[in-house]
């Protein structure tokens, strides 16, 4: 583990000075280190695989800004690309051409979509797309999935109610309960649950709203006969089948997990998708999309109003497309996934060699792994992993220089820049880790 000598402060006194003038100390929960204790690291820079904190500890980064980093930190082509874009102009509240030229490029790998609206977060994206299910279905209820993850719009602040397909109730406070009441959570991978809802309420249904693979509960993915069921019952009932693929899109693979999915199921496309993190590079930029009858329902075409000031600005708009392009390239899934399953099926070997109860999974450069010794099927059964067991080897990794996701419900991301020396040094730190 390199250490520079740059460091005027500690991550403890980043951390103090933080919290005096930012709730937690965090912009976003998450990097609070909640779930596992101890001192968030406060990142000065990033290059390729790796992160500096302010006390000049380098970190192998598996978390690539949960997800948009997929060619690693400080891409030549990408920051060239930002560079003259930020020279032209910051932004203008104005239509541009790269808008269009991006547009294209997500569509040109996601044959479902026709036509995309581009926001500035995942949140905004997802929020987007249900209103607009609404506003071309006429319907108010929707289903989502316990341990999904679609953003903190309000609608969507919602965990299992007791009981089959239960309206939820809020997870946040400041959510009105009757701002949920048109929300049902199910378990995600539950067959019956999803027949009884649709056989008793499926001509109220605007949508299902799920994560294919779900990297909010970790690695889960939807198995088949559960997809191929939600599509038929969806088309049957005239309810539009909505793929949050904000995480999964172009990072497990360049059409996305709903190519996956296309693979095993002849004919499968969903009919609308979430986009975000990778196509904007590590800059804010989302988008959704779908078919041109259900996008023409959206403002200035038709009644669903949407909007956004920094919406496909010209500078997060030229970072997706310069990462478009590079993992576009022949092989670089092939290369990204093969390096992936590496780091995976090299823990679940140091994890047997320590006896320790281990599953995990992969998909291109998206990854998950549970202390549990079997891979779980829904949000339930993740919440019965050991939690302590991944607290103690998330610290013991931390402080062997390996930076996972501080959480057991995340998903780790790989990228193009991690070599196999980092893959062998993350599971040397891994044979120590697994025995604490
Ligand atoms: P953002 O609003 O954070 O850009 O996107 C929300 C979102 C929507 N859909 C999916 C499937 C997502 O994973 C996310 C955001 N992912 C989290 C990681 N679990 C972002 C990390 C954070 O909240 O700080």
């Amino acid at each position: 583990m390199s250490t520079e000598v740059r460091s005027e402060t500690s991550n403890a006194a980043a951390f103090a000075r933080a919290q005096a003038v930012i709730p937690g100390g965090v912009n976003s929960p998450v990097r609070a280190f909640r779930a596992v204790g101890g001192t968030p690291r406060f990142i000065r820079r990033a290059q390729g695989a790796y992160l500096w904190d302010v006390e000049g500890q380098r970190y192998i980064d598996y978390i690539g800004s949960w997800g948009p980093m997929i060619l690693g930190h400080g891409h030549p082509a990408v920051l060239e690309a930002v560079t003259k874009a930020a020279m032209d102009g910051l932004s203008f509240g104005a239509p541009t051409e790269a808008e269009a030229e991006l547009a294209e490029a997500i569509i040109a790998q996601v044959p479902g979509v026709e036509q995309v609206r581009l926001v500035s977060s995942g949140t905004e994206a997802g929020m987007s797309a249900l209103r607009l299910a609404r506003g071309a279905t006429g319907r108010h209820k929707f289903i989502k999935f316990e341990g999904c993850y679609h953003g903190h719009a309000d609608a969507l602040l919602v965990k299992a109610g007791s009981g089959l397909a239960t309206f939820g109730f809020p997870t946040s406070a400041g959510v009105p309960e009757d701002v949920v009441k048109h929300t049902l959570v199910l378990e995600y991978n539950n067959l019956a649950q999803i027949e009884e809802t649709f056989a008793t309420q499926g001509h109220e249904i605007a949508c299902v709203m799920l994560e294919p693979i779900a990297g909010n509960m970790n690695f889960v993915r939807a198995s088949v006969p559960f997809m191929t069921r939600l599509r038929e019952l969806c088309t049957q009932h005239g309810a539009l089948l909505v793929f949050d693929e904000v995480m999964s899109g172009f990072r497990v693979a360049l059409g996305s997990a709903q190519s996956v999915y296309a693979r095993l199921i002849p004919g499968f496309r969903p009919d609308m998708s979430v986009f975000g993190k990778v196509i904007g590079g590590g800059m804010p930029l989302a988008a959704f999309g779908g078919s041109k009858d259900v996008m023409a329902h959206l403002a200035p075409l038709g009644p669903v109003y949407q909007a956004g000031t920094l919406s496909g600005n010209p500078v997060a708009t030229a970072c997706g497309l310069a990462t478009l392009k590079e993992i576009s390239k022949p092989g670089f899934f092939e290369a990204l996934s093969a390096r992936t399953r590496s780091l995976v099926d090299g823990l679940a070997g140091v994890a047997a060699e320590a006896g320790v109860p281990f599953s995990r999974d992969s998909e291109g450069g998206m990854f998950g792994f549970f202390f549990f010794d079997q891979l779980p099927q829904n949000y339930a059964t993740v919440m019965t992993t050991d939690k302590e067991r991944f607290n103690r080897f998330f610290h013991g990794m931390l402080d062997r220089g390996v930076y996972l996701a501080p959480a057991l419900y995340e998903a780790g991301f790989v990228s193009a820049a991690h070599t196999p020396a980092d893959i062998d040094t993350t599971l040397q730190a891994a044979r120590e880790a697994f025995r604490l």
